[in-house]
């Protein structure tokens, strides 16, 4: 943090601060936090921040008991509720797969007279600035540093790379063990050396710097082998002698804290579903009709009913149209050749859905808006086509369902982690999500498959933990607990493509998890048949 970074802290926050408070706080090993500390702890009658309302002593012992304190709570955290992972009843009990009614009239939800609010906590619609300037960038990545890099800093006591370099080095404040030092940097390079360790080049603001993972330390290189370029990670480790390289001994990721799993006191269900893809020739009509139907109660299935009648919401997490144009020779696979036709036609089915289910649609890398993510929501005249119960969101969003929080992606990203994270499938959609929520981020890869627009704010950052992560894309279903966030893959209402049979994509069609919004508990219902 230089000395505009810490001027401009005090004034965002409506204080002036004095020049030798200034100094005071830059020559401080740690000027973040202390920042931070002197905030939280001001006077609120004081206008100009001097040198005697920053009280060093008390700010470093409470860094002190900080760390300690975390490390207490982590320990002392009981295991996550494992018994709601093996809850979600088995994905494949035939008794939910749907048969249809032979009395059709007469369905009553338990929810007709029940209000289902929605509040959307962040999405990007109406507020992209981007444009495409250099500095953009250099402020979307810091904003993305500055919010990881506080979680991590909760943990570890780092220092700024610059400090490290030679002669500024030798002195290691804060540090456990003598020559022991910490620093927190996004990784901006990743190379294999000729003895197999992995070489990274780590940055902050105030520089770069060399991290070596020994092959050796088999734990740490395990980890390392599902880093990704552009995530933000802390480094614990040594010096070599010319202080040019750190030997890393510890990484700290940004990852979930572990939580007691709590009750959520909200209640009836929510139906997950994403990649609905109408318009093209292998879109799933039929099954997707009796999914209309099991909507609308049009059941002769006992549990299914019951299902049906506890619904409050439907979530769809992108790619609701087939649309145009988005690969080569797609034209060829599309039986609605028009993208407002799709759209229309989507209206239609959803038109068809009860009033008091309340529906989110956000986009994906099929719709018609913008293919830089963030995405915002979809525009007006094709939200028009729509019921009043259905509220249109960006990609990424994060809404509030009756006390409920969940985090949508489309999951564009999930190609990038396939391809460079081992042990990440297409087959298993939640593992990516996984590495997701241990680096809180949902698209930390810059400039590969995804492409990412600048905001000023980097809305990919898991800040705000969401009792739910809901992402589309890879047409395949899974369900999976981490650290108490219910990670959910929800598959897709279109057959295998032929672009998908030459790259190996299996989907997994018509198959759909509803989530209890009390117990979180998961259920798999399937319409393929
Ligand atoms: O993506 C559906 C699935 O198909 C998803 O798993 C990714 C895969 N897919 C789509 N496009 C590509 C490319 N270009 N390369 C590799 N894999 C791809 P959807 O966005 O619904 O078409
Ligand atoms: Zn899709
Ligand atoms: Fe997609």
């Amino acid at each position: 943090m230089n000395e505009t970074d810490v001027l401009t802290a005090f004034i965002e926050e409506g204080y002036q601060i004095s020049p030798e408070a200034v100094d005071l706080i830059c020559s401080h090993c740690t000027p973040r936090e202390l920042v931070a500390y002197v905030l939280e702890h001001i006077d609120l009658s004081v206008l100009v921040i001097d040198v005697e309302h920053i009280d060093l002593e008390a700010f470093n012992s409470s860094l002190h008991v900080d760390e300690e304190t975390f490390k207490l709570s982590e320990e002392l955290s009981p295991e996550p509720d494992n018994s709601y992972s093996d809850s979600y009843d088995d994905p494949y009990d035939s008794s939910y797969s749907y048969q249809p009614s032979s009395m059709s009239s007469g369905f009553k939800s338990n929810y007709c007279n029940v209000d289902s609010p929605i509040s959307v906590l962040s999405d990007i619609t109406d507020n992209s600035t981007c444009v495409g300037e250099y500095m953009e960038f250099v402020q979307f990545f810091r904003n993305r540093y500055t919010r990881l890099s506080d979680i991590i800093r909760g943990r570890i006591t780092a220092r700024p790379i610059e400090s490290l370099k030679k002669g500024k080095g030798t002195n290691f404040r804060g540090s456990r063990e003598a020559g022991e030092v910490s620093i927190i940097g996004m990784i901006s390079d990743m190379k294999s050396t000729s003895n197999g360790h992995k070489i990274l080049e780590v940055e902050d603001p105030t520089g770069s710097f060399s991290v070596l993972i020994r092959s050796a330390d088999k734990e740490l290189y395990e980890q390392a082998s599902h880093f990704v370029l552009d995530e933000v990670v802390g480094f614990t480790g040594t010096l070599t002698n010319d202080g040019n390289l750190m030997i890393a001994q510890k990484v700290t990721l940004p990852d979930l804290p572990a939580v007691n799993p709590k009750k959520t006191g909200s209640f009836g269900k929510a139906i997950l579903t994403s990649d609905i893809h109408i318009g093209s020739n292998t879109f799933l009509e039929e099954p997707w009709d009796r999914f209309i139907d099991f909507l609308n109660g049009d059941t002769d299935n006992e549990a299914l009913l019951a299902i049906s009648k506890e619904i409050r919401y439907l979530l769809v997490a992108g790619d609701l149209v087939d649309g145009v144009g988005i690969y080569p020779g797609q034209e060829e696979e599309l039986s609605i050749m028009d993208v407002y036709d799709q759209y229309k036609k989507a209206g239609e089915y959803f038109h068809m859905i009860p009033k008091h289910i309340k529906i989110i649609i956000s986009p994906g890398n099929h719709d018609a808006v913008r293919q830089a993510e963030p995405q915002p929501r979809l525009p007006e005249c094709i939200r028009d086509y729509f019921p009043d119960n259905v509220t249109f969101v960006g990609n990424p969003s994060i809404v509030d369902l009756d006390g409920v929080k969940v985090m949508l992606y489309h999951g564009r990203s999930i190609d990038d982690l396939v391809a460079s994270v081992p042990g990440v499938s297409y087959g298993e959609p939640t593992k990516a999500m996984v590495e997701m929520m241990k680096f809180r981020h949902l698209s930390p890869i810059y400039g590969s498959r995804v492409s990412i627009a600048p905001e000023k704010r980097d809305y990919f950052v898991i800040s705000n933990v969401p009792d739910i992560l809901h992402c589309g894309h890879v047409h395949t279903v899974g369900v999976e607990w981490y650290k108490n966030v219910l990670l959910i893959n929800s598959g897709t209402w279109q057959d295998q493509t032929e672009f998908q049979k030459r790259v190996n994509v299996v989907p997994t069609p018509a198959q759909v998890p509803v989530v209890d919004l009390e117990t979180l508990k998961t259920t798999i219902l399937k319409f393929n048949e």
